[in-house]
């Protein structure tokens, strides 16, 4: 039975992609912060399914050194990382952008990925397979409007994706990046802080993505044969041909 380890799973995509990966069969390795979401995760999969909750701060080092070096031994070996934890803090023009927003998404959504990365990708050299999938954005190839610092993560999880998969490439190691376009989740709810109504706006005349649209594709990456590797993966809503592009009815 293969383990995946998805980070980011108290909400959103995260927590879909746990509950489809559960159901198709996976041991699961779930974090974030809020380890009352995750135990919530662990009993909706309910005790048919292996999961081991992992609850720390990806934007510390140490505590993420901490989490996965100090995984029970049955829990060591991991098919399936799944880079997801992130967030967009404020919607500003760059000279208004809020310095510690900055901070909040650079430290999670480049460096956080970076820490778990580096720990998960040697297990999986060690193992001799693996499969890293990066959760970007369409944000990461195309900056809109104030955007600029999310944008900018985004387009780091972009090359790092390339990156890793060039890295990885000896090692028999699948990288694969997905990147949605408008996806209903906590996200707009985090990204306007707890402002309902501003969250609600980017989503108002469309449907929009949810979570299980994107766990599908996560799931669709995973399970192709060992000979296959998915590189890139754009999703969008039909009614988004771009950043820029909506159609709202
Ligand atoms: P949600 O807000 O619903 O979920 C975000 C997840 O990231 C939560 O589980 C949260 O857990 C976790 N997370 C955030 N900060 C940290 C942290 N410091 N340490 C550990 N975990 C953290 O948003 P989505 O599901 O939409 O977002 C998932 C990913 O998808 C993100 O990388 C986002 O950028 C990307 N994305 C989202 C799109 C959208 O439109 N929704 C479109 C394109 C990409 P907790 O708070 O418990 O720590
Ligand atoms: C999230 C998609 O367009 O809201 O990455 O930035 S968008």
């Amino acid at each position: 039975m293969k383990t995946a380890l998805i980070t980011g799973a108290t909400a959103g995509i995260g927590r879909a992609a746990a509950i489809l990966l559960a159901n198709n069969g996976y041991r699961l390795i779930i974090t974030g912060r809020r380890n009352d979401r995750l135990e919530e995760v662990k009993s909706e999969i309910g005790a048919s399914h292996e999961v081991h909750c992992l609850s720390f701060d990806i934007r510390s080092r140490e505590e993420v050194e901490a989490a996965i070096n100090g995984l029970p031994q049955q829990w060591q070996n991991i098919d399936v990382l799944v880079n997801n934890a992130g967030l967009a803090a404020g919607l500003n023009p760059i000279q208004e952008g809020a310095i510690d927003d900055w901070e909040q998404m650079l430290d999670t959504n480049v460096k956080g990925l970076l820490y778990i990365t580096r720990i998960v990708a040697n297990k999986m050299i060690e193992q001799g397979y693996g499969h890293i999938v990066n959760i970007g954005s369409i944000a990461g190839v195309q900056a809109y409007e104030n955007g600029n610092v999310y944008c900018a993560s985004k387009h780091a999880v972009h090359a790092l994706s390339q990156g890793m998969r060039i890295d990885m490439l000896k090692h028999g190691i699948k990288v694969t990046e997905i990147r949605p376009g408008l996806a209903e989740t906590e996200f707009s709810l985090v990204r306007f802080k707890g402002d309902a109504d501003s969250a609600k706006k980017p989503y108002i005349g469309i449907v929009p993505l949810s979570g299980q649209d994107i766990a599908e594709a996560i799931l669709f990456a995973i399970t192709r044969p060992p000979h296959v590797n998915v590189n890139d993966l754009e999703i969008t809503p039909t009614a988004q041909a771009s950043s820029y592009y909506v159609f709202r009815k």
